[in-house]
């Protein structure tokens, strides 16, 4: 039975309520018909069961003596992930946890409200842990806002990704490209300026670099035509093609995005370890699950959570004020320092020992545009429970030798706007990461949702290739992996709020997804 059985059967159980012994896991995955198994090893569960044991899953076994039922002939090869079943308290977990679990070898959790209770002594090696920042970018803010500085941020933008691109065409500068004869073979990398479509149908793009702009032509036709549904103003790419007649366009030949290799391998940690990636707390919200919180930050306690050394939040620590209109009506507590004092006395509760490191998001108190630099002197005061590292949005994080991209998301908003709903969607998040990932910046498109501050350096660039990238922002569960690069965009401890509901969006709130450092494979835990 291969790993992504485990992880199938996992995802089952939790859409069904129901956490599992690893063990249990292993079993049924190794069974005849894994289906078949799970649903009667469900079916014979005690009414008040939260976890699925091995014991369970052996009583289902031995009593198994006619395999062939028609339960198991109706559906021999029907995906273990149909989130149908009924769950134990009645109502649908929303959590969508990945489309990619043939890249995620989930393991089993154990369900935090049984083992409440067990807290332990945790015992953990200090000397074997390394955490190390790169890309902070808080006091290193140069820009005046000035027309310059916007100048000079597309220029190492382009620079910086197009260098990616420059080996793989045959590149001349627009203004040269302007000058050649009809007919000629051309190429060019540049930044996205304007995207439009002509009145037959075809895609013109035009691409500007340093010396000018100059218009290329996808035609409806073309084999990579669909891409252009993924193009976002702003971002950096190079393209192929040949001069039509008169020279004045180019005809699209081929197209590339800066791009994460095919080939990435990802470093893993050399121990045992794990983090837990979470983002979107919100206190100071009506909506703040408190319950939530502290169930998780109990189960940090617990055995089952004796791995766990890491934690890191990507941003909206605390709700904010003034963030959104009409949010003042679902303030629980109304000064924003007072959020962040209560934050920090949440924060309190989780073991003293974790390594904590928190990014900005746009509900905290920091400016908006991003790069947003980590938290002021006075704040940082207030959220020294823990002695969390404190850096900007985006971040990375190198832990145990697992490099972690942290950045909150903002631009995710914008990327599931923009383009097609299998793309990018709020019910896939990682989709949307997989889109940024693709075009090496976290933010691409300047001048929408996402706010950008103009710096000498575009520190919104993705120069190296993370092991793991971590959003938050849109309140939804969701992990996969592209090019062997592991997207988590964690959800939130804020129940859905009166925007939410107006607007139907049904957060993941509660859910803590905990990553193995030495394999990469996710769990996620829920509290809610
Ligand atoms: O936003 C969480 C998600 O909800 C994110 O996708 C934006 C969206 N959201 C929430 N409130 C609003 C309002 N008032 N207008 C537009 N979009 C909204 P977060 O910023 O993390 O709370
Ligand atoms: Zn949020
Ligand atoms: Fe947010």
């Amino acid at each position: 039975m291969p790993l992504e059985g485990a992880a199938r059967i996992v995802s089952e159980l939790t859409s069904r309520g129901y956490n599992a012994e690893r063990e249990a896991v292993t079993k049924i995955a190794s069974a005849e018909n894994p289906p078949a198994v799970l649903d009667r090893v469900v079916d014979e569960l005690p009414a008040d069961a939260l976890v699925v044991r091995t014991a369970h899953v052996d009583a289902v076994l031995t009593a198994a003596t006619h395999p062939s039922t028609a339960n198991e002939r109706g559906r021999p090869s029907e995906p273990l992930d149909s989130k149908q079943g009924p769950t134990r308290n009645g109502t649908q977990p929303s959590a969508s946890t990945g489309v990619n679990t043939a890249d995620i070898h989930d393991s089993a959790g154990v369900s935090p409200v049984e083992t409440g209770g067990s807290q332990v002594e945790r015992e953990v090696d200090l000397s074997k842990r390394s955490l190390e920042i790169a890309g902070d970018m808080t006091g290193q803010s140069t820009g005046t806002g000035a027309y310059e500085d916007f100048v000079s941020v597309f220029r190492d933008r382009l620079d910086r990704l197009g260098g990616k691109l420059r080996g793989r065409v045959n590149h001349r500068p627009a203004t040269a490209i302007q000058s050649m004869p009809g007919g000629s073979e051309a190429g060019m990398v540049g930044l996205v300026n304007d995207i439009r479509s002509t009145a037959s149908g075809h895609w013109l793009i035009e691409l500007e670099d340093a010396t000018g702009t100059f218009p290329w032509l996808v035609m409806k036709d073309r084999e990579f035509a669909d891409l252009v549904d993924q193009l976002l103003c702003d971002e950096v790419l190079a393209m192929e093609g040949t001069l039509s007649d008169d020279a004045g366009i180019a005809f699209v030949d081929s197209l590339y995005f800066p791009d994460v290799p095919r080939t990435h391998e990802p470093s893993t940690a050399d121990r045992h370890v794990q983090a837990a990636l979470i983002s979107d707390v919100h206190v100071g919200s009506q909506e703040f699950m408190t319950d939530a919180w502290n169930a998780f930050a109990d189960w940090l306690h617990t055995e089952q959570a004796q791995h766990v050394e890491y934690l890191l939040l990507a941003g909206d620590m605390v709700e904010g004020v003034g963030v959104y209109p009409d949010q003042d009506d679902e303030l629980d507590i109304v000064d924003i320092y007072e959020q962040y004092e209560a934050f920090n006395e949440h924060l309190k509760r989780v073991p003293g020992d974790l390594d904590i490191v928190m990014i900005p998001g746009n509900h905290d108190a920091v400016r908006l545009a991003e790069p947003q630099p980590g938290f002021d002197e006075k704040l940082r005061d207030t959220m020294s429970a823990h002695d969390p590292q404190i850096v900007s949005n985006p971040s990375m994080v190198t832990v145990e030798g697992v490099s972690i991209l942290m950045y909150h998301g903002v631009s995710l908003d914008e990327v599931i706007a923009e383009l097609p709903e299998e793309k990018a969607s709020y019910e896939e998040p990682h989709k949307a990461m997989y889109q940024l990932l693709k075009k090496r910046h976290v933010a691409p498109q300047f001048g929408g949702h996402t706010r950008l501050a103009p710096e000498e350096k575009d520190y919104l660039v993705m120069d190296e290739v993370p092991d793991i990238f971590h959003t938050g922002h849109v309140h939804k569960l969701g992990f996969g992996k592209y090019h062997n690069v592991l997207a988590i965009n964690s959800g939130c401890w804020q129940a859905q709020t009166e925007f939410q509901k107006s607007v139907n969006i049904d957060p993941d709130s509660g859910y803590a997804p905990i990553v193995d450092l030495d394999t990469l494979d996710v769990t996620v835990q829920k509290f809610s």
